[in-house]
């Protein structure tokens, strides 16, 4: 173990497949920093969110919590003030913690015209710099320094993405107006890049960058937008005939648009679009990487590197997430600290989001507050083959579906849904079934393995007791 703390870098994307790095064997796109950063550390090939949508899935990252705990189980609510997070314990150990980019801890749309008014909130819960922007969909109606940065251009911009946003209304794949320079992950990385280059503290330091892409709609930038071929995109899973039987926020966007504009066609492009802007942010994170080398931080860097959930880019005929099927509960988790964390090491342990808090302060040798409900995953690097959980948790409530709370539980083998009843709707045989083709929930067949998941479901929520 280094005795000097280590700066922090915690990278996050938004909405990024599990299965959408190079270094996770994808046939198609290339990310090469961000496989250069798993080369350097461990990644945890079947991680999972706690929460498949933006805010449960980011409150929970923070303060170790899952949603049925902190609250918030949709894109609505607060995180109380009171509430612990990494970045106070990250705080009282000498950091100073800054926040550029995406944070989404409270609601962005309707709640104030610009994010610089919730500075304190941000400051509330542990973060000394502060430069908060929103994901693509808020930033049509709340401002930021970054849509401060484009009135100020003077050319336009803001007026353009709006009215580009506003001719979206199916489901479509388009540059964004914006140029490379101005699309808002551009915008993220730099400044990121120039607040690395202007840190001038004595103080280890712990920088959250939040990209807000590659979140739809699916709108990557100029050479970004044409750098995928669409006809070498591998098609999406098919649609299977359970699927009408699930509940509606399963079946259907939760914004409404239609499924059925899903053709073939536009999946290729969508997927294309969609490696395009994750490439760009690997482009970020490279500049962000190099930066930290310039600085002289590379002798002693954590990084850690996640999404707050996947995307289901067309599998089961549907986009977005909010559903338990893998491709929207499966995550990138990545954590690197040379030195400390093994290097080039993949890891199938039963990782959640949670488990990064508890994580970088066992790694820094800080006590694990009592109430996070994560698991330290240090023991795995030792030994990989240590045991960590046996099933994983997710949680949504759908707010535009009368906000029913569905609850799963999932390993590499098996995964049971059910809603606030009790009622199950999703069975499925991973090892048999890895499509999620067959739901086996009203197979009689399948009513024991239904039953053993039910229980286990049900010890996990009683292990995890914790209220606000
Ligand atoms: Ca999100």
């Amino acid at each position: 173990m280094n005795n000097k703390p280590p700066n922090i870098l915690i990278l996050m994307t938004d909405q990024q497949r599990q299965d959408c790095l190079g270094c996770a064997g994808h046939s198609v796109l290339k990310t090469p920093n961000l496989d250069r950063i798993a080369a350097t550390g461990t990644r945890f090939t079947e991680a999972t969110t706690v929460s498949p949508v933006c805010m449960p899935a980011r409150a929970s990252f923070v303060n170790s919590l899952y949603p049925h705990n902190h609250g918030m189980w949709w894109n609505s609510g607060e995180m109380p003030p009171d509430d612990p997070t990494m970045f106070h314990l990250l705080k009282e150990a000498g950091y100073f913690n800054a926040h550029i980019g995406k944070a989404h801890y409270y609601v962005h749309e309707g709640v104030t015209d610009h994010l610089k008014n919730r500075e304190p909130y941000m400051r509330a819960r542990g973060f000394d710099y502060i430069h908060e922007t929103t994901g693509p969909f808020a930033t049509l109606v709340t401002r930021s320094y970054m849509t401060d940065e484009w009135e100020r251009k003077g050319e336009r911009l803001y007026r353009a993405f709006k009215d580009d946003y506003a001719s979206r209304q199916v489901i479509t794949a388009r540059p964004s107006p914006l140029s490379v320079e101005d699309y808002s992950d551009s915008y993220v990385g730099r400044k990121a890049v120039e607040f690395i280059e202007s840190y001038d503290k004595n103080q280890p330091v712990c920088l959250f960058v939040g990209f807000g892409g590659p979140h739809d709609p699916w709108d990557a930038p100029g050479e970004y937008a044409a750098m995928y071929e669409p006809s070498s995109i591998p098609p999406p899973i098919p649609p299977s005939e359970h699927f009408k039987s699930l509940p509606k926020h399963v079946q259907t966007r939760p914004d409404l648009t239609p499924n059925e504009s899903l053709t073939p066609e536009i999946i290729r492009a969508i997927r294309a679009n969609y490696y395009g802007n994750i490439s760009l942010i690997d482009d970020w994170i490279g500049k962000i990487l190099q930066a930290a080398a310039r600085k002289g931080w590379d002798d002693n860097l954590m990084v850690v590197f996640w999404s707050d959930h996947g995307e289901l880019l067309g599998d089961h005929g549907r986009t977005m997430k909010c559903t338990f099927h893998e491709s929207s509960v499966r995550v990138p988790l990545v954590l690197s600290w040379p030195g400390v964390i093994p290097h080039n090491v993949t890891s199938d342990a039963l990782a959640e989001i949670i488990d990064v808090f508890p994580t970088v302060a066992d790694l820094l040798g800080l006590d694990i507050p009592t109430r996070c409900l994560g698991k330290s995953l240090t023991p795995l690097f030792a030994n990989p083959d240590c045991p960590l959980r046996d099933f994983q948790l997710s949680e949504i409530a759908v707010a535009v579906w009368n906000g029913v709370r569905n609850t799963m539980i999932g390993n590499r083998k098996y995964k049971y849904a059910d809603d606030e009843q009790g009622t199950g709707y999703m069975l499925f045989n991973l090892e048999a079934d890895p499509d999620e083709q067959r739901n086996l929930i009203a197979d009689p067949e399948a009513r024991d393995l239904e039953n053993i998941l039910r229980e286990e479901l049900l010890k996990r929520l009683l292990e995890a007791q914790y209220t606000m």
